[in-house]
């Protein structure tokens, strides 16, 4: 078993010790997904996106994950305030560009929460990610678009976690993860994952709960990816017959049930350093 297997391994093991509350500012979409994620997994949620009490919810947390999946002039708001909080606090801050390159106001927003506020993880899809790389993208939305498909994810996800001093995780058929030097190839997943909206964002939920416990970002983000991963694979292999409504289920079951020996087993990493 290798250095990096080895911690995932025992950030899965410790999670459930620790317990860690982790502060959601999310869409509406995906809310109650997250929130099932994230216990699922032994971390504990809360989802609070009035500016009135943010930087308050963030301050009794270990770490905050921001998604402007259904974002508004309201919650723009309150993410700023939360983020900025949690950066004097040093809680780490992880940020899911949901849809950046769809919209005006979901690019100016994803310009300002990297402009004012230090984040520690970005967890994207690979149209998304482009863009903050500044490239120009053929968006689909909140889904990664096929004309994006051939940009050069290694180089993508290297660039910018140099630009923002931050981990990167580009999520899709193969998951790419950089912190700037080190690149971390995953090939765990299945092809349905893509069909059940929310699996970008418990992703990236799952991603905030090993933050909380570790200040090894690069790690936690690998722990996240790989995980999800793993839930898709064991959730196929009991709902294969029923479609994606049972699927969708049988990730929270496979989460729920998840350890290190399971991760040790299925866990598929490969890491190249530069
Ligand atoms: P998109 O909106 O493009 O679907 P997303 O934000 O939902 O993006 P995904 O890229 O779908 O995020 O990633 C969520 C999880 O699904 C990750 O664990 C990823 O590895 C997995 N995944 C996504 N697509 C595939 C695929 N074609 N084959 C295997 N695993 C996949
Ligand atoms: N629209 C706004 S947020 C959202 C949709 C469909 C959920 C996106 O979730 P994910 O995890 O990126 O598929
Ligand atoms: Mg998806
Ligand atoms: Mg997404």
């Amino acid at each position: 078993m290798n250095y990096l297997t080895n911690n995932c391994a025992d950030l899965l093991h410790e999670i459930r010790i620790k317990s860690p509350l982790i502060h959601n500012i999310t869409n509406y979409v995906t809310v109650n997904d997250c929130a099932n994620a994230i216990l699922a997994i032994g971390a504990s949620p809360i989802m609070a996106d009035d500016v009135g009490e943010v930087e308050e919810v963030v301050s009794i947390s270990s770490a905050l994950v921001i998604n402007i999946g259904t974002l508004n002039q309201r919650t723009v708001d309150s993410m700023i305030r939360a983020g900025k909080k949690a950066n004097k606090l040093h809680i780490p801050v992880v940020l899911d560009p949901v849809g950046a390159g769809a919209s005006t106001l979901r690019n100016e927003t994803t310009q300002k929460i990297l402009s004012e506020i230090k984040i520690d993880v970005i967890r994207g899809n690979l149209s998304e990610i482009s863009f903050i790389a500044g490239l120009s993208v053929s968006t689909k939305g909140v889904d990664t678009s096929k004309a994006d498909e051939k940009n050069d994810a290694e180089a993508i996800a290297k660039s910018v976690a140099n630009k923002y001093s931050c981990v990167v995780g580009i999520t899709g058929e193969v998951d790419v993860i950089s912190d700037g030097i080190r690149i971390v190839k995953i090939t765990n997943g299945h092809k349905l994952l893509s069909k059940v909206t929310g699996t970008g964002c418990m992703t990236s939920a799952l991603v905030g709960s090993f933050c909380g416990i570790t200040k090894d970002y690069y790690t936690a983000t690998v722990t996240g990816i790989v995980v999800m991963g793993i839930a898709g694979e064991l959730s196929f292999v009991k709902t294969r017959e029923m479609g994606t409504g049972s699927f969708h289920i049988g990730i929270i079951d496979a989460l729920s049930n998840m350890n290190s020996t399971y991760f040790v087993e299925r866990v598929k990493i490969d890491e190249t350093k530069y």
